[in-house]
């Protein structure tokens, strides 16, 4: 998978070089480039943003240099004279955006099996609204998401947080791959996962679930199942309400 993440603080994703990450692109994996967005300015303050049009407070990304930036990774042509010009770009473009849907596990899965994504990391205001819909009219699959209902300085740290979601899932990732698959939030369930407990059995006077220790396989996949759905109906009953009835086994509805 090629992964390309314009910012103007391509800084930011020196540590995607670290840990798994980092040993995913040094096995060929993955191969990840941070970009300048300043790198495709022409003036000499090197200048990405703008006032917003209608006035307000805060600053809009200029459209101009983005798409000359995204032109390039995208390996397009400057605007086409005719809408079905051939052009289109098998990469998928990604912009974080805090006003746009969430991004989910569903959303990770998916994007795990492109070859080519491309992140354009906003700052300030945002960037122009004409953007997302420009490529888009250009039949470039353009994806908008927000990681959570709450306000970030700019769209680098939501990029890492998806960037983790996405290649953690990529075969060959992961040492141990059934890891991936008792996750909460994955499968046909979204249910939370079960709590773990460690040894020893009993510590500081707080045991660990005696049947976890019964050496009964069914018995111990009864109490955790049981625990996940307690669980999620408490914390998450919005997961709960979202469940197909289909996906509750006779024991799950007793519960
Ligand atoms: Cl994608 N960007 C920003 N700036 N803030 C956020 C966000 C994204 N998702 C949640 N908050």
């Amino acid at each position: 998978m090629r992964i390309d993440i314009v910012s103007v603080f391509p800084e930011y994703f020196r540590t995607l070089d670290l840990s798994l990450l980092g040993k995913a692109q040094e096995h060929g994996l993955l191969q990840v480039t941070a970009h300048d967005l300043r790198d495709w300015t022409h003036d000499i303050h090197h200048s990405v943003d703008d006032t917003p049009v209608g006035g307000g407070a805060g600053m809009v990304m200029k459209p101009e240099v983005w798409a000359e930036c995204l032109d390039e990774l995208l390996g397009m042509d400057e605007v086409p004279d005719t809408v079905e010009d051939g052009q289109s770009s098998p990469a998928v473009l990604i912009l974080p955006n805090p006003s746009a849907p969430l991004f989910t596990q569903r959303d990770a899965t998916e994007l795990s099996h492109e070859e080519h994504l491309i992140f354009g990391c906003g700052r300030y205001e945002g960037y122009d609204a004409r953007l997302p819909e420009y490529y888009r009219g250009r039949q470039v699959d353009v994806r908008e998401y927000s990681i959570g209902d709450y306000v970030l300085n700019g769209g680098e740290v939501a990029v890492c947080v998806m960037l983790e979601a996405i290649t953690r899932l990529l075969p060959g990732f992961m040492g141990n791959p059934d890891s991936i698959v008792e996750e909460s939030y994955t499968g046909a369930q979204s249910l939370l996962e079960h709590r773990q407990y460690t040894k020893p059995a009993v510590w500081r006077g707080h045991e660990a679930p005696p049947v976890l220790l019964s050496g009964d396989h069914a018995k111990v996949d009864r109490f955790r199942r049981d625990d996940a759905l307690a669980r999620t109906s408490e914390i998450r009953p919005d997961l709960i309400e979202a469940l197909d009835c289909a996906d509750l086994d006779k024991a799950d509805r007793k519960t």
